[in-house]
């Protein structure tokens, strides 16, 4: 599934009132300072003694582990050693999140994604001692540095690599965290870690790539920040961005670029643009804060509206075609008109509780009444009871069954047959994210499993943690651990927001 939308002549709709308030909330980066890594591999072998000392020559490698995920700028103390130099020196650098992404060559990547992503550096030092910054931020792990070229007159001596760290988080407002078993605590440390590398200028979707604000990521983020750092003006700040700027028709777009002017992306999801009352429903619980339910219920309500409005056919559903506008999970043959149903009734009832909020009873009675109405034509239309689960375009997917649990769709007491058989049925749709897999913990909760719900987040997350992530991943299954929405692996987020939901799942239902 390639998701590029271009839009001739695109003009975002500006508030410049709203956008205002976004700028105002534009939070302080915190810096630290990481020098040198402790390990250093020369050509696969481990250094001995002092890294200093070492002298590289050309085609020579060395590889920096930093111990733990960081993104920043990178700076290598660079010097000469031997006779004079007398040509510049010519370096690579290739820097991953995780080591695999090392082992992939950057030349066969021809996936839909821009190349450009992937983090390679080549520079030319022309005088040595040096400094040099890379002019890029950067999310990385590991830095493997390739000595392209100097000459027979000299070698290049690394005397360190170190990174100027950002993060918008603010590491003294994590309050104190009930203790856990082994397992839970790496689990949240690594959500904790994979929530404050994304938290900059915005919540961004991957410190990697895309680097930018996308909604459905955002909703992900903010209940991982509810559970932790509670810097809920960052929250906000998002809130009011995708408000103020959005497609000409008040829809609001999938994503929205923040330099050098806020612009909203000319790329529509309906699933995305539906979460968006439910991520404002989330933060007004959170926060009670009266300027944002004053200046975001409209914008909130007119998503669902557009929806209601442009996407259901005659027998009161989502169409197949409406359906096609939509992520859900990243998958080329999930049908997904019973999961945007289900998304659609979630966010009617977000709708309704907004509308109570401000005492618009009537209207919230409205919302409430075709949330009702989806419900029963939902359960008529999709529900097999031979099957015991619910089946659309011939699939029994599990998106299906968790999208119509999360909106009470799903019978009393067979949402874990239904689990069941869609999990086991070979031919169905496979759970590709963790954001997919975020949803599914929330269904089997609100279905009452709990045991099979921490289960899950235990051997999922805690999967990404044994192949050696110390962050979550945008993209893990466990049976397809090479698996790629874009066609290559090596542009693939290895820390990217939409998986640090453990932070609120085990805060929330855990601990
Ligand atoms: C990718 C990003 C982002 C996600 C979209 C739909 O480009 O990973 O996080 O929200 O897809």
């Amino acid at each position: 599934m390639e998701l590029i939308s271009i839009i001739p002549d695109f003009q975002p709709r500006n508030d410049p009132e709203l956008l205002k308030k976004a700028e105002a909330l534009r939070p302080e980066l915190h810096h630290t300072e990481y020098p040198a890594p402790a390990a250093y591999l020369l050509n696969g072998a481990p250094l001995t003694g002092n890294p200093e000392e070492t002298e590289l020559r050309q085609g020579d490698q060395l590889l920096a582990d930093f111990g733990r995920h960081l993104v920043g700028r990178v700076s290598l103390q660079l010097a000469a050693a031997g006779s004079h130099q007398d040509a510049p020196a010519f370096l690579q650098l290739d820097l991953a999140e995780i080591p695999g992404e090392l082992a992939e060559d950057p030349e066969s990547y021809h996936g839909w994604l821009s190349p450009s992503w992937i983090q390679r550096e080549r520079l030319h030092i022309d005088r040595l001692p040096a400094e040099e910054t890379l002019p890029r931020r950067y999310a990385f792990r590991y830095v493997r540095l390739t000595v392209l070229g100097t000459s027979p007159k000299y070698r290049l001596v690394v005397k360190g690599i170190s990174c100027r760290a950002e993060s918008a988080a603010d590491e003294t407002r994590l309050p104190a965290l009930p203790p856990l078993d082994p397992e839970l605590t790496a689990i949240r440390a690594a959500g904790l870690r994979t929530l404050a590398e994304c938290m900059q200028e915005v919540l961004e979707d991957g410190p990697k790539r895309d680097q930018r604000l996308w909604l459905g990521d955002l909703r992900l983020q903010a209940l991982g920040i509810y559970a932790s750092y509670r810097q809920t003006d960052l929250v906000k700040r998002c809130l009011y961005l995708f408000a103020g700027t959005t497609f000409p028709d008040g829809r609001m777009s999938a994503n929205v670029f923040t330099e050098p002017e806020p612009a909203a992306d000319d790329t529509y999801l309906a699933d995305f643009a539906l979460i968006y009352p439910m991520a404002l429903q989330e933060y007004l619980s959170e926060t009670d804060d009266g300027e944002a339910a004053e200046d975001l219920t409209e914008p909130a309500l007119a998503q669902t509206d557009w929806v209601l409005a442009h996407c259901l056919g005659a027998d009161g559903l989502i169409t197949r075609e409406a359906a096609k506008d939509c992520l859900i999970d990243w998958s080329d043959t999930l049908d997904r008109s019973a999961c945007l149903t289900g998304v659609l009734i979630c966010s009617l009832d977000a709708c309704a509780g907004l509308c109570t909020r401000r005492g618009a009873e009537l209207r919230a009675a409205a919302y409430r009444r075709v949330a009702a109405q989806l419900r029963r034509s939902a359960l008529e239309k999709w529900w097999s009871e031979q099957e015991g689960c619910f089946v659309t375009g011939g699939q029994t997917a599990i998106h299906t069954q968790v999208w119509m649990t999360l909106a009470d769709v799903m019978p009393e007491g067979r949402a874990e047959a239904a689990f069941g058989k869609a999990l086991n049925a070979l031919d169905s749709p496979r759970m590709m994210t963790p954001y997919m897999h975020h949803y599914y913990v929330t269904a089997l909760l609100r279905a009452g499993l709990r045991e099979k719900a921490e289960a899950h987040l235990r051997s999922y997350w805690g999967g990404m943690i044994a192949q050696g992530g110390d962050t979550f991943w945008e993209c893990w299954d466990p049976e397809h651990p090479e698996a790629s929405p874009y066609g290559g692996r090596v542009v693939n987020s290895h820390c990217h927001a939409w998986s640090c939901t453990p932070v609120y799942l085990i805060g929330r239902f855990f601990s």
